[in-house]
Formats: structure tokens, sequence, C-alpha cells
């Protein structure tokens, strides 16, 4: 829309300066809206750089096309309210925003809608990581910069940056807690379920692999890893199956967000299993969002391994970078935490790398998305 504008503009000058017997310039001065660039290392920064540099280099909104993966997680909540918070007209941004319901054809459906508005920039929070080139494509056609936040698009790379979280990293990070946590308790894991994210998500691979990474070193049996979908019903559906069908053979459930642990925790108390850090079965979560925190403040959920869903400010930085000429990192990844109810392991190590965790006060849960 900015171009728009920017034509108009440039036509009603070229108009009076014809119309005043001047001659007309092709050439347009872009003035430099920004001054120091500078990769955000905190949202604080982030914020604060928003203040100073959020207009766009000819003085109109800058308009961003958000395609959302939907709304079906408090991760996703607290995603799109960070995109809300950042991209409004007081920062210098018009955002168009698009609940894609968890539908990959409505998401694509509206990336498309974005080209036709013409908008300035294009942030995709893709559901599943293929299928994308032909859109992209059609973005970069149009000349349109695509920022890719959250999950990972894997067959093409037509986008300026992705700013989100390493899923195999924190995989990883829940199984080598876990072994630390069962060799401190005397624990012997006799079998794992696993209720896995939406079928496809760069999220659900990444975790999915990581914590697979483990169970195989460790020779962990893992019965079954089923689609939860990310939601509290889907973990509810799936552990009262897992319930009925290996009654007695498991003592550890990895949950691939804290929506799906919910579920579990219901599905389990109904069938009189009992779980967290006094139970019999141990519950491993993702994502730390406010709610999953205060259940392992509870002892409810053992672990819960933080996948930070504020990209927004980071996305906005990247924006003033091209705004500026500058050309963006491809890749930032978000600062996480993993969370645990208490010092039974205070580190352990991922890949050689010494990890700390984080025990849950009110502080902690005050504190968190
Ligand atoms: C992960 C994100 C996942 C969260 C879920 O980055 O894509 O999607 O883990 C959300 O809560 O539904």
């Amino acid at each position: 829309m900015k171009k728009f504008f920017a034509l108009v503009l440039a036509l009603c000058m070229a108009l009076s300066l014809v119309a005043c017997g001047g001659s007309s310039s092709s050439d347009t001065t872009t003035e430099d809206t920004t001054g120091d660039v500078s990769t955000a290392d905190s949202v604080e920064d982030a914020e604060a750089s928003i203040a100073e540099d959020s207009t766009a280099s000819d003085g109109e909104l800058i308009t961003v096309g958000f395609a959302q993966v939907g709304h079906e997680s408090d991760w996703r909540t607290a995603s799109t309210q960070s995109c809300q918070d950042v991209f409004t007209e007081e920062n210098g941004y018009e955002l168009v925003f698009v609940d894609c319901d968890n539908d990959s054809a409505t998401q694509l459906e509206a990336v498309r809608g974005f080209i036709q508005q013409e908008v300035d920039y294009i942030i995709i929070d893709p559901i599943v990581s293929t299928g994308w080139d032909t859109v992209l494509t059609e973005c970069e056609d149009a000349g349109i910069p695509v920022i890719v936040i959250d999950r990972t698009i894997d067959d093409s790379d037509k986008y300026a940056a992705w700013v989100g979280s390493n899923f195999t990293t924190e995989g990883l990070a829940a199984g080598e807690w876990l072994n630390a946590y069962t060799e401190a308790k005397g624990i012997e894991i006799t079998g794992i379920l696993v209720i896995e994210g939406t079928t496809g998500a760069s999220a659900t691979l990444g975790r999915t692999e990581g914590f697979q990474q483990i169970a195989d070193a460790y020779g962990w049996t893992i019965l079954d890893s089923q689609d939860g979908d990310f939601t509290q019903d889907g973990g509810q559906e799936v552990m009262e199956s897992y319930c009925k069908s290996y009654e007695g053979q498991f003592n550890v459930v990895i949950c691939q967000n804290d929506n799906e642990a919910f579920g579990a925790m219901t599905a389990m108390t109904n069938a009189g299993v009992s779980y967290g850090v006094d139970g019999d079965v141990i519950l491993i979560s993702f994502d730390a969002c406010t709610a999953g925190l205060e259940y392992v403040q509870a002892g409810d959920i053992n672990a819960d391994f933080e996948c930070n869903p504020l990209a927004a400010p980071f996305v906005a930085e990247v924006i003033e970078q091209l705004e500026a000429g500058e050309t963006p990192e491809t890749e930032v990844y978000m600062e996480e935490h993993w969370f645990t109810y208490d010092d039974t392991v205070s580190t352990f190590t991922v890949d050689g790398e010494e990890q700390t965790v984080t025990v849950v006060t009110d502080e902690v849960v005050e504190a968190q998305y």
C-alpha cells in the first residue's frame, strides 16, 4: 500500500512541477530513516528500537500482512498478541491479520490475498513446512519481502529472514533432562508415550527428532507417538486412548505443547493414573506458557521446555533493516529456558553444552508470557 501512496505522491509532484514550469526528476531521494541498526539482543532493546525507527522511508504506514497458524493454543495466543502489540499505527504500521485456523489452503490463500493488496511485507508462521515455493515465488515476483516466524519452511528459501526457535534442541533438552532426572531419582523408565503436535509442523518434526535421538541413545522404549494437533482436546483424546491401550506399561508421557498436556492430565485423572512429581507418570511438556508453568509449580508437570512466542519485536527489527536497505540476518533464534518443579536436576548437557534449569516460583510465573 505504501508503494501506491508513493506513486501517487510522485505523480502529484511531477504534475505540480510541470504545472509550475519546473523540470521533474524521475529520481526520488529515500531518506535514510534509521541510524544504527542492530539485531536486538532482548525484547526490550527491540521494542526501544521500534519506537525510534518505525516510520517508513516515505513517512507512510508500513503495511504488514500476517498469515498466522490459527488459535489452537496459549502459545499461539501469545504469538498473535506479540504481533498486534508491535505492528500498530502508533509504531508506523498497518497490520492485516489473517487467522488461518490451522488450514494450509487457507494460509496460502491469505498470502495471495496480501499480494493482491500490495502490502509492503508479509509475515508467515507456516502451519506445515512444505508446499511453499510456488507462493513464495509469487511474493518475490511481486517484490514483497517475506519474513517467516516460528515454524520453518523447508522447501523454499525465498524469504528475507526467519525468527524462531530450535525445535530439535528443545527435544534433545527434554530427553537429556529426563535421563538426568530418572537417574537422580533412581527411576527405571518402563515405557514412554508421546503426544505429538500437528503432523508436518516443523515444531513437531524437530521435537520428535530431538527426543527420539536421546531415546535411541539410552535405549528407551517409545510405545506410541500420535498427533494431538497441539490442542487440549487432541491431547485428551490421545491420552484417553493411551490409558486404555497401554495400561500399566508406561511411566513417562511427553506432550509436545502445554495445551496437549492439560488434556492429557484430564484423561489420566479420569483413568486413575497419577502423574507429576508425586505420581507414577513423569509428565513433560513444551512451550512453557503461563498456565503450563503454574502446573509445573504445582508439581503436575515435571518439566516444561520453553518455546518463545514473542517474535514480533525481532521481526520489526528485520523490517527496519530492510527499510534502511540493510541485509538482515537470515536466522534469528529466540532465547529459551527449561523450567522444572525443583532442582533435583540443576544442570545437564545437550550436545556437550551445559544447560541450566529454572525452578518455577511465583515470580517466574508472573514474568512469563
Ligand atoms: C512452536 C509452535 C507450536 C507451539 C504450539 O513454535 O509453532 O504451535 O508449540 C503451537 O503451542 O500450537
